[in-house]
């Protein structure tokens, strides 16, 4: 059986790749797409950008590549084995990246599955948390009457920020020493909150000066500068 490759994906005959021989990134600058574009940049891996609209990820034609019908999706022609690989969610893009292209992870194995667990803490946590609130407090849902969603929601947020702030305290990135995945995939989330949703107050990023400067941190770093803005809005 032959491997696999770039052109036995139907996407890349609709978003066609220029450099096929770099890995292709199809995604949107949101907080759950420029985590790709980071951590692409932070390990100096040759990528093409295509840009996917929120609107075009749930088309038939991006769901071909992804059925749950979100970005960021990747396809890497070099991948394991010489084979080309597709790839969704963020987080596992992310586990990939830093596995395949040797970096992002700590060098000690019980510290890498503590990575893992701070990706995780942001996967099922930060990232769907955060997002409900704005939801409910900024898009569509801000018409419920009911204010429970909204509160519930937000006292989610808030908690999980204690949480993030308390590991922030003595710690220059979340895993100490090392700029890792785990920082990758938070802080977009929380720059987010507060530049996208407006909703930094109601978070308590006030209480939360560790975590603020961290992100500030994180926001200034080279790869960051780039990779926040990647793909460009057209
Ligand atoms: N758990 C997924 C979430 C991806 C996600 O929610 N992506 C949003 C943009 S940030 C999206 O594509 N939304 C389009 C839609 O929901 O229609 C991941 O981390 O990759």
């Amino acid at each position: 059986m032959s491997l696999k490759t770039l052109q036995d994906f139907p996407i890349s005959a609709l978003w066609k790749p220029a450099h096929p021989d770099r890995l292709q990134l199809y995604s949107f600058p949101s907080a759950n797409g420029v985590k790709v574009s980071v951590a692409l940049e932070e390990l100096g891996v040759p990528y093409e950008a295509h840009l996917v609209t929120l609107e075009q990820a749930g088309s038939p034609a991006f769901r071909s590549l992804n059925p749950n019908g979100k970005i960021p999706a990747i396809i890497d022609p070099n991948g394991p084995g010489g084979e080309a690989l597709a790839l969704w969610e963020s987080g596992a893009i992310l586990i990939y990246l830093a596995e395949q292209y040797g970096g992002l992870f700590p060098k000690s194995a019980v510290l890498k599955y503590e990575t893992v667990q701070w990706l995780m803490f942001q996967m099922g946590g930060i990232g769907p948390m955060f997002g409900q609130y704005g939801y409910f407090s900024k898009f569509a849902g801000k018409e419920v009457e009911d204010p429970r969603p909204r509160e519930h929601f937000r006292n989610q947020g808030r908690r999980l920020m204690g949480v993030l702030e308390a590991r922030l305290k003595d710690r220059q990135w979340i895993m100490g020493d090392d700029y890792t995945i785990a920082d990758i995939a938070i802080f977009p989330w929380i720059r987010s909150a507060q530049i996208r949703y407006g909703a930094g107050e109601a978070l308590g990023f006030e209480e939360a000066p560790y975590t603020m400067v961290w992100m500030e941190r994180c926001i200034a770093r080279p790869a960051s500068i780039i990779g926040l803005n990647m793909p460009p809005r057209r």
